[in-house]
């Protein structure tokens, strides 16, 4: 096969216009013209308004080029698009060859007869995506989402580009992904799907090679190259090869992220070049879901090699608006910060767009699982034959695409609309679903088409029908005793954190608290200090939850002091934002077995937007972010501590003195060895001086955890002192942490003094009293550390600098939120 980039020359204009600018293929519409001075930057200020204006427009694409030697000898041309973004009509030589309307299709066209040798010239005419969904709109006012512009529903392109309530309407267009021709001799690979058998010390691989074209005369060798660099050949179109004593690929922290390359080329007889290759790399694994019942209802837990694992991330968005600032790079920069945060897994959430190849590729390599949605979300559609045709297309594209990777743990249908038709059935809900004939095109799609497109394309991955579900046909899809469960009263339904521990969720695939994002992150908005206020005008342009602002600052009244400088409201937010989730993740874990999964909404963001991101849009680290680092530990010491805070809004003010003051410590061990450890706690005033201690020496089963005995502590002032625990193993700390039984805010700090000094990449500070969550930021704000945001007793504590510069350090701890 012979394969032509198409990737020079390329103009643009706006329709209508006279003159062509520069254009960069791939790319979008906004790159272009921000690179062509012809736009704002569209995150800064309230610069979006106008931005989305430009997408009023349909704009031309256009590029000249000759063919390559060979490639008009081939029996076949195909003009083909990995991604088109999104409704485009596509002229060649000024013949009409295609429409197309999906983002999340690969478009070809049967092209040989109207090429030249030279002179070709490709024109691509990208239609506005807004005048598009309004007519739509207008025509079929079905709906989904208000937080997104109405007749989101009508086009296949990624949802949030028209607004969520963490995203901005930004629906740019473009070519985004590469375009090339084809030029194919007598027929090409269509795909390559393959089934593993594990059996003792061998794994069975069994080959099913679509051969698109005329296949006579033609065969296939398969060379697989294992991480040892053994190699297993055959040729003469194999079907089962076998790999002896497997190098078995694990999520990050149960093993190694062992892969094999495959190759598979295609040969015609008589024939030295192949006539077209198929490279690769798999894993070797089991990986599928254990939905077995027990005493509880029914397992959720993700079963790798036969491991039933705790799954332990986040929700991916898509990482920008505009889709080419999101490379190999930046992929990598992200999902390398989720493994550090000792990820095991990531959502990749179904109202953006597939991801690229190589996010994939890092997730296989990095051995975080993949819950990958299919590109649904919050909305009702209208499944008309054409629609049908359309996504059948769709899943069929992207199942052949990524169904090989180690990483891929299940796919899923949509995201929250089971339970939002279920609503609905209900005679509750939100109002989206207004005919039976949604509630039946719901089954259809997500209970019917896409089980069958799955069952021809890989029967082999698991399918669940929604997030949150309970197996689908609206039973029960928010049930905590089976299933997944998105569970939003923390946040959305003001509950306290201490809500989190009244349940017992089977796995939590969304749960979040939001947080603004860096000061220097905030810089990139405005360089307006009148801007630097949480209800400026700004701000809440940067806001897209409703009054969020007003609701961080609801629950900031009821943890912390009033935060009165701007800076300090943004420490604060993301202390409260972390505390949340780690109240949340640290008694789910307490509960392994029961409970198997806790990935909080979300891990990053897609422009400089308040939110529930633990990485921000500059990929600043928040305070969540370490605190994920700590509370995702393989070994992870926590304390169930009773007291004010754990009593929730039903102890009021007059039981301030009645609170049961109390420590039970538990130890989660997630690695698949026992662990010997040393647990050491201790009843410290604010000054840190040591009231009582005690240390116990225990032995953690592989996978499973241990509850120390309960502490009654009635002799604790309930504002003046607190508990500090660690976990120790071979002299070393891995994990600990503090706890109160009181609010922050009600605890009488003393001035820690906090001051530090820098030792080559080692920071070490030093505090006279306790500090809770200690901040350490540079001048960027930009550094990473091994550990950020943490308490410490009266003292030393060393951190090492990761990346970054140590230049004009400061610290600050919640003594500071005044
Ligand atoms: C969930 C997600 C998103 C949303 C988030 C925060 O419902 O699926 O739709 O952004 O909550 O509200």
């Amino acid at each position: 096969m012979i394969r032509q980039a198409l990737c020079e020359n390329w103009e643009m204009r706006r329709a209508g216009d006279e003159d062509f600018d520069r254009a960069i293929v791939p790319g979008s519409v906004y790159t272009d013209l921000l690179r062509n001075g012809r736009m704002e930057d569209p995150y800064y200020k309230d610069n979006e308004a106008g931005a989305l204006l430009r997408m009023n427009e349909d704009y031309e694409y256009v590029t000249s080029f000759d063919c390559r030697d060979g490639l008009l000898s081939c029996s076949e041309v195909l003009l083909h698009f990995d991604g088109i973004d999104t409704i485009a009509d596509i002229y060649l030589n000024d013949v009409h060859i295609g429409y197309a309307d999906n983002m999340h299709r690969i478009w070809e066209y049967k092209v040989k007869p109207l090429l030249r040798p030279e002179g070709n010239t490709l024109r691509v005419l990208l239609h506005s995506p807004t005048r598009y969904i309004a007519r739509a709109f207008e025509k079929h006012p079905t709906r989904g989402t208000e937080d997104a512009m109405d007749g989101f529903v009508h086009i296949r392109k990624a949802h949030y580009m028209f607004g969520w309530d963490w995203g901005a309407h930004l629906p740019d267009a473009g070519i985004f992904r590469p375009v090339c021709l084809l030029g194919i001799e007598a027929a090409r690979i269509g795909g390559v799907y393959i089934t593993q058998r594990h059996g003792s010390g061998r794994v069975e691989l069994s080959f099913d090679v679509e051969i698109e074209g005329d296949d006579t005369g033609l065969s296939y060798d398969v060379i697989i190259t294992g991480p040892d660099g053994r190699t297993v050949c055959a040729s003469g179109s194999p079907k089962v090869l076998w790999i002896d004593n497997p190098c078995l690929w694990w999520p990050n922290g149960y093993g190694r992220q062992d892969l094999y390359a495959v190759q598979v080329c295609l040969l015609a007889e008589g024939s030295s070049r192949p006539a077209d290759v198929w490279n690769r790399r798999i894993g070797l694994r089991t990986l599928t879901m254990n939905t077995q019942p027990d005493q509880w209802g029914e397992k959720f837990a993700c079963r790798v090699n036969g491991v039933d694992i705790f799954s332990m991330g986040a929700d991916y968005i898509p990482e920008d608006h505009l889709l080419p600032r999101v490379t190999k790079e930046t992929t990598r920069a992200l999902l390398e910060k989720a493994k550090w945060a000792n990820f095991n897994c990531i959502r990749v959430w179904g109202g953006g767009y597939y991801p690229d190849d190589w996010f994939y590729d890092i997730c296989d390599e990095l051995g975080l699982v993949v819950w990958q949605d299919f590109m649904f979300a919050c909305a009702v559609y209208d499944l008309t034959p054409r629609f049908e045709e359309n996504i059948r297309a769709e899943f069929a594209d992207n199942i052949k695409r990524l169904r090989h990777h180690a990483c891929l743990g299940l796919w899923c249908g949509n995201n929250e609309m089971e339970s939002f038709v279920a609503e609905s059935i209900a005679g509750a809900g939100n109002g989206w679903v207004t005919k039976p004939q949604e509630v039946r095109d719901y089954l259809l799609m997500y209970e019917r088409i896409i089980p069958e497109v799955l069952r021809e394309y890989d029967p082999n991955t698991f399918y669940w029908p929604s997030s949150p579900s309970s197996g689908g046909s609206f039973d029960s899809p928010q049930s905590p005793d089976r299933g997944d469960v998105h569970y939003w009263e923390v946040w959305h339904g003001n509950r306290p954190f201490s809500d989190y521990r009244k349940y017992y969720f089977r796995y939590l695939s969304e749960f979040g608290f939001q947080s603004f994002p860096a000061m220097k992150t905030i810089e990139t908005i405005s360089d307006d200090p009148a801007d630097y206020n949480i209800f400026s005008y700004i701000m809440e342009k940067h806001q897209r939850n409703g009054s969020a602002n007003g609701k961080i600052m609801q629950y900031m009244q009821q943890t912390f002091r009033y935060p009165s400088a701007f800076g300090t409201v943004l420490y604060a937010s993301q202390l409260l934002q972390a505390e949340a989730i780690r109240y949340g993740v640290e008694h789910f874990r307490r509960h392994r077995g029961r409970c198997m999964g806790a990935v909080y909404w979300q891990l990053n963001d897609c422009w400089p937007v308040a939110s529930w991101s633990s990485v921000d849009y500059c990929g600043r680290l928040k305070a969540l972010h370490y605190y994920a680092k700590r509370f995702f530990a393989p070994l992870m010491l926590s304390c169930e501590e009773q007291g004010l805070m754990s009593a929730g809004e039903e102890l009021n003010r007059q039981h301030f003195g009645e609170a049961e003051k109390s420590i039970r410590l538990h130890v989660a061990n997630e690695t698949m060895r026992d662990e010997a450890v040393t647990v050491r706690w201790a009843l410290r005033d604010a000054k840190a001086r040591i009231l009582r201690q005690e240390e116990t020496h225990l032995t953690v089963p592989a996978l499973s955890g241990v509850w120390l005995e309960k502490v009654a502590l009635p002799e604790a002032d309930l504002y003046g002192e607190y508990v500090s625990y660690e976990l120790e193993k071979n002299g070393e700390i891995l994990s600990g942490g503090t706890a109160i039984f009181s609010y922050p805010k009600y605890f009488r700090y003393e001035d820690p003094h906090l001051t530090c000094t820098v030792t080559g990449d080692i920071i070490t500070v030093r505090a006279d009293a306790y500090a809770k969550s200690v901040e350490i930021l540079n001048e960027q704000e930009d550094l990473i550390l091994s550990d950020n945001y943490f308490d410490m007793n009266a003292g030393e504590r060393s951190v090492r600098i990761e990346s970054g510069l140590a230049r004009n350090l400061r610290l600050r701890s919640v003594y500071d939120i005044r």
